[in-house]
């Protein structure tokens, strides 16, 4: 860095120390990418418009098995490791769920020593940071590359060139497809180190440069000086920054071309790599798998078959019959609004070529299926269906938990299933046990090696082995005491970030995930209110103390959920200060929820809430990370939850609700939700104090919309639910009060959650999906 030592900030500390381990990393970098290419492996292209590493340094240190020689180095030097760490901004390029799993399997395909890239874009900003004002959510902008980027290597000599617009003409040389412009994708590589240190693979993000000769001179030399930087200007935009947004397909022009960016320059850069070593391009399926990340990156098989036919001169019938042995695509959700669908006239606007082949390819399904594909239809209503598309373009297709495996199949593509049967199958999403034990709670990992052993990191199900632990009172004493450990290191963090106090001696309850009706958090801030409610009319009671902490962002078009962040605010102002209940009940709403802020909450947690309807929520991940960390659940049958639940015992579980089916046949019943307030007192109480202003004095009447929602609509079934959610409630309460049977319970949850490790999850895309062998 050109520092002097005795003068070096914490910054110039943070990137000599990233450039430290990425040269500890180097060597091992270079040798996975030789013998890949040496040795003909079989590589994977993950490919997703959302990556949320989280924090890179710290990872990269345990990862490399270098943790303690580090800060034991900057002991040394008199400076303090975590204090380095603590500075590394964490790069938001995802929204939630989607985005962190991609990071979790790109580390376990690493430690796996499964060849693969991660393909991205390289977002000049990533999620807005996330502020409160007066309760209200406010964004603001992520300029998260101001203190570089240290870890990663810019790549100017891998470079693709970018199609856009203009006009596609059929001669007999062929199609020809004549571009109006084309931006250039700069490629900028992170190493993905696995752990162990002995394999390495790529994250390769993209960044748009606009093409050198586009500066329109003629314009220019016309005074017309912004009608030539024009696409100048739209390449600078083209990666500038991430769509807040994590369910509604908002059917932007800019979001279907950073789409067809991410996806052109991916399938360029895994050709360009197979021709390094290969010919014949009808063996590319034995030598690439490409995983896409929900539809977003569908355009992949049009575009593979665009550069066989167009580029490489292979016929249509084989680049097609080639997309579909080299593709797989994972559904993430079955929210109708999140099911990508864009407009014809836009797609032939921008992507007059792709939207000829998908036209074929429709055509194709029906040449080859007949009738039976009646139902199919890659085109309906001018509108291009992502989901079908890359559905036809895949020879797998799965879900993320058993039931919303099970749902996709029965209702979002059933005729498909029919037409290929076997063709959908289910992957349970998992998390890499390296960030979301060993990093995220140290003592916890420490206990389990000197309990178990080591290498539980790299083979989860040892964790079983803690099992008979359970009974024993000294282990469940170091258990305990590893809890309170995690709860003063996050009281120090939320102290020291936010200004917030932490009560320790608390039950925390914790709900961190983005805000959304079908996760409700609405069910959880007006069980809270009932709660205060209880404890002011019997103040004498052995109330447990709770502190309830929320985390999470809304898409900053989502008004419905932008009042449940202000009501939880509010609430949260009235009950934080009432003298009467402040010792027994609190609210914390920590802003700018985040990988980093998910580490230093999560082993601190006593019971995570996972209270999504039934059928809504396709998998979760935040239930295993609560789970592995010791919190219990208090949940619904709904995703992953249904298998947590099989693994850790019914008995170490708070289940409530309804079922996915009872979900459908209640909504059937008009009036359900008048029917169920007018069932439940506390729930009546509730929404009379909310109506009438109790925690909105200057504007009483600020929430009698959503309380008159929640009695005539009520979509998401707050109603229907909260009474079971509150007898589950007291179910915890009852346990918490028996220190012994809770500790029992919450070692149990961290023994059984072997299954949940993003390994399990991606050996089994290895074997069922990649066709990738274990490496040697
Ligand atoms: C088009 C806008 C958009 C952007 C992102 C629509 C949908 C998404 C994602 C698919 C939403 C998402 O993150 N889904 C979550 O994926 C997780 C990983 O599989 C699951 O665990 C969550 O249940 C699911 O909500």
């Amino acid at each position: 860095m050109g520092v002097e030592p005795s003068r070096a900030q914490l910054l110039d500390w943070r990137l000599a120390l990233a450039h430290t381990l990425r040269e500890q990393a180097t060597d091992s970098w270079l040798d996975s990418a030789r013998r890949t290419r040496e040795d003909g492996l079989k590589s994977v292209n993950y490919l997703s418009m959302e990556f949320l590493p989280g924090r890179l340094l710290e990872d990269a240190a345990i990862n490399l098995r270098l943790r303690d020689s580090v800060s034991a180095s900057f002991d040394d030097l008199g400076v303090n490791f975590a204090d380095v760490v603590a500075g590394e901004p964490d790069p938001a390029l995802g929204n939630g769920g989607l985005g962190r799993l991609a990071a979790c399997y790109l580390e376990s395909m690493a430690t796996l020593a499964c060849p693969a890239h991660g393909y991205g874009l390289r977002y000049e900003r990533g999620l807005f940071r996330q502020h409160f004002e007066d309760g209200r959510q406010v964004e603001r902008p992520d300029e998260w590359l101001t203190s570089g980027d240290p870890f990663s290597l810019s790549r100017p000599a891998t470079a693709y060139a970018v199609p856009f617009g203009g006009e596609v003409s059929d001669d007999d040389g062929g199609t020809a497809w004549r571009p109006e412009t084309r931006l250039v994708a700069a490629a900028h590589d992170t190493p993905v180190i696995g752990y162990g240190g002995g394999w390495v693979n790529t994250l390769r993000l993209w960044s748009a440069l606009p093409a050198a000769d586009l500066l329109d001179l003629d314009r220019f030399s016309a005074g017309d000086f912004f009608g030539a930087a024009e696409t100048e200007t739209w390449a600078r935009t083209l990666s500038r920054v991430l769509y807040p947004t994590d369910t509604t397909d908002l059917g932007r022009r800019l979001r279907l071309s950073q789409e067809h960016f991410l996806t052109s320059a991916s399938v360029q850069d895994v050709l360009h790599r197979f021709l390094e070593t290969q010919q014949d391009l009808r063996r590319l399926p034995e030598h690439a798998a490409i995983q896409m990340n929900d539809t977003h990156p569908a355009l992949a098989g049009p575009e593979l078959i665009r550069l066989l036919v167009d580029e490489h001169g292979v016929g249509f019938d084989t680049a097609a019959d080639l997309a579909v042995q080299v593709l797989g695509y994972t559904n993430h959700t079955l929210l109708p609004e999140a099911l990508e669908m864009w407009p014809v006239d836009l797609m032939r606007h921008l992507l007059p070529r792709h939207l000829q082949i998908i036209e074929r390819l429709d055509q194709r399904v029906h040449a080859v299926h007949g009738s039976a594909a009646d139902d199919v239809h890659l085109i309906e209503h001018g509108q291009v269906k992502m989901g079908e598309l890359a559905v036809v373009t895949s020879h797998r297709v799965n879900g993320v938990s058993a039931l919303h495996t099970d749902l996709v199949r029965r209702n979002l593509f059933p005729h498909l299933e029919a037409l290929t049967p076997g063709r959908i199958l289910n992957v349970t999403n998992g998390i890499t046990p390296r960030r979301w034990l060993a990093l995220a709670n140290p003592a916890l990992a420490d206990l389990v090696t000197e309990t178990i052993g080591p290498g539980w990191e790299t083979d989860l199900d040892r964790l079983r082995e803690l099992e008979p632990h359970a009974e024993d009172p000294n282990f469940l004493e170091a258990f305990g005491r590893t809890k309170h450990l995690a709860k003063h290191r996050l009281a120090t963090w939320l102290d020291e970030e936010h200004g917030i106090e932490l009560p320790v001696e608390a039950l925390l309850d914790v709900q961190v995930k983005r805000l959304h009706e079908y996760k409700r958090q609405l069910l959880n801030i007006l069980w809270t209110v009932s709660r205060w409610q209880r404890i002011k009319a019997d103040p004498g009671a052995d109330w447990v103390p709770r502190v309830k902490i929320f985390g999470g962002k809304a898409a900053p078009s989502y008004t419905a959920v932008k009042d449940i962040i202000r009501l939880i605010n509010d609430v949260g102002a009235v009950i934080n200060s009432d003298p009467e209940t402040r010792e027994r009940l609190r609210i914390i709403y920590p802003p700018n929820y985040n990988v980093t802020m998910a580490e230093k909450l999560i082993p601190a947690a006593d019971l995570s809430e996972q209270i999504s309807t039934a059928g809504m929520e396709a998998s979760g991940t935040g239930n295993m990370k609560f789970a592995l960390n010791g919190a219990l659940t208090i949940g619904t049958l709904d995703g992953a939850n249904v298998e947590i639940r099989e693994e850790v015992g019914a008995e170490n579980f708070f289940l409530f609700g309804l079922t996915a089916d009872e979900v459908l046949a209640r909504r059937e019943q008009p009036g359900h939700a008048r029917a169920a307030i007018e069932q439940s007192q506390p729930l009546q109480d509730v929404l009379q104090a909310i109506a009438e202003g109790t925690f909105s004095p200057e504007e009483p009447a600020r929430y009698s919309g959503l309380v008159d929602h929640l009695w005539n609509s009520d979509w998401f079934l707050v109603a229907s639910d909260f009474d079971a959610y509150n007898s589950s409630q007291e179910l915890v309460d009852m346990s918490y009060r028996d220190p012994l049977r809770w500790q029992r319970m919450a070692v149990t949850n961290v023994a059984r959650m072997g299954s949940f490790s993003s390994d399990r999850a991606v050996r089994h895309y290895m074997r069922e999906i990649w066709n990738v062998p274990p490496a040697q």
